[in-house]
């Protein structure tokens, strides 16, 4: 295959290159793409450097898939330009996901919807991934009626801006560009991106939407809160899920073990829960803090965490260009 990064310098994008190394995925040719003052540069690769190269250079070499990790303004620009020139492009940014002619993809709920004519995927948002890897299998079983999210996401979320202002607010140095509106040290903002008209904030209303799109069902409801914590590793979710059928616990937690990407971490009489220190670098979604809701029937608690870099982002759209590739949709 041969495969362009694009957005190879960035924090996403340099996770991107480590997962197609780590799971030895058939590249062939690889072309890192970034903003021009990068080009020239160099990126490492299977312990081979590569130079990295411009938007249209890499247009014009033709790559059989591009993996986007560049923003959303610079999908909505070159995806349609490189989809024209025949690669297929898996985008990492919020651009396409709500199109409803762009297929939204977690490969392990609903990889089947892909064909050889889809030529921009999208992948979704890292909190919603993980949050789909754990309802999926449950709304398989017992149809979800109503969910509440609350995150506690990871700083690495935003950039590495946003980790540099982290790392200079815990050594006091003020010589730093606050990426937040403040402190994010010894602090937790009740805002992940912008504020949205109906004073939700646009990462809520991804982890409200997407879902509904990867799981091809609409008729639960489902309402987030996104927060920002002084964190590295990956994002966290307390979930709230409310069924339309009765459940056994035990069975729940077995759905949730059996589920491929899903690891249950869930002893608390020894102190077992996920938690991002433990996430941090791991392609698993973990699960945990497993309970009734004690406050209504058929209703559950859980606690989710992941690595929003790998599982959450790079991780996701390696395994849809694995898809591809095996079922030679390329
Ligand atoms: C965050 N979830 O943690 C965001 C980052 O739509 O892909 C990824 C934004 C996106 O702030």
């Amino acid at each position: 295959m041969k495969i362009a990064v694009v957005g190879a310098t960035g924090m996403v994008g340099q996770v991107m290159l480590k997962v197609l190394e780590e799971r030895n995925f058939p590249v062939t040719e690889l072309i890192p793409v970034a903003s021009e003052k990068s080009v020239g540069k160099k990126v490492s690769f299977k312990g081979s450097e590569f130079e990295i190269v411009s938007m249209q250079t890499a247009i014009d070499m033709k790559p059989q898939i591009a993996i986007f990790s560049a923003g959303g303004t610079t999908s909505l620009e070159f995806a349609p330009k490189f989809a024209e020139a025949g690669t297929t492009v898996i985008d990492n940014s919020s651009a396409w996901r709500m199109e409803p002619d762009k297929k939204l993809v977690v490969p392990e709920i609903n990889a089947g919807v892909l064909t050889n004519s889809d030529k921009i995927i999208a992948n979704p948002n890292c909190s919603t991934i993980q949050l789909v890897m754990v309802l999926h299998p449950l709304n398989t079983k017992y149809d979800l009626k109503r969910v509440i999210v609350s995150t506690y996401q990871s700083v690495t979320g935003t950039g590495k801006n946003a980790v540099d202002q982290l790392n200079a607010e815990i050594v006091g140095n003020e010589d730093v560009a606050k990426v937040y509106p403040y402190e994010i040290f010894k602090n937790a903002l009740p805002q992940c991106d912008v504020f949205s008209d109906d004073d939700y904030t646009k990462e809520e209303l991804k982890l409200m939407k997407e879902p509904k799109k990867i799981m091809d069902d609409d008729t639960f409801n489902l309402t987030a809160t996104a927060v920002r914590v002084p964190v590295q590793g990956g994002h966290s979710e307390s979930v709230n899920i409310e069924f339309e059928n009765e459940f056994d616990l035990d069975e729940v937690k077995k759905i949730l073990a059996e589920t491929p990407g899903v690891v249950v971490m869930d002893d608390v009489k020894n102190n077992i829960y996920p938690m991002p220190l433990y996430s941090e670098g791991k392609d698993e979604v973990f699960v945990g803090r497993i309970r009734r809701d004690l406050s209504q029937p058929k209703t559950l608690n859980l606690w989710i965490v992941a690595d929003n870099l790998r599982k959450g982002a790079a991780t996701n759209a390696v395994q849809i260009a694995e898809y591809l590739v095996a079922n030679q949709l390329v």
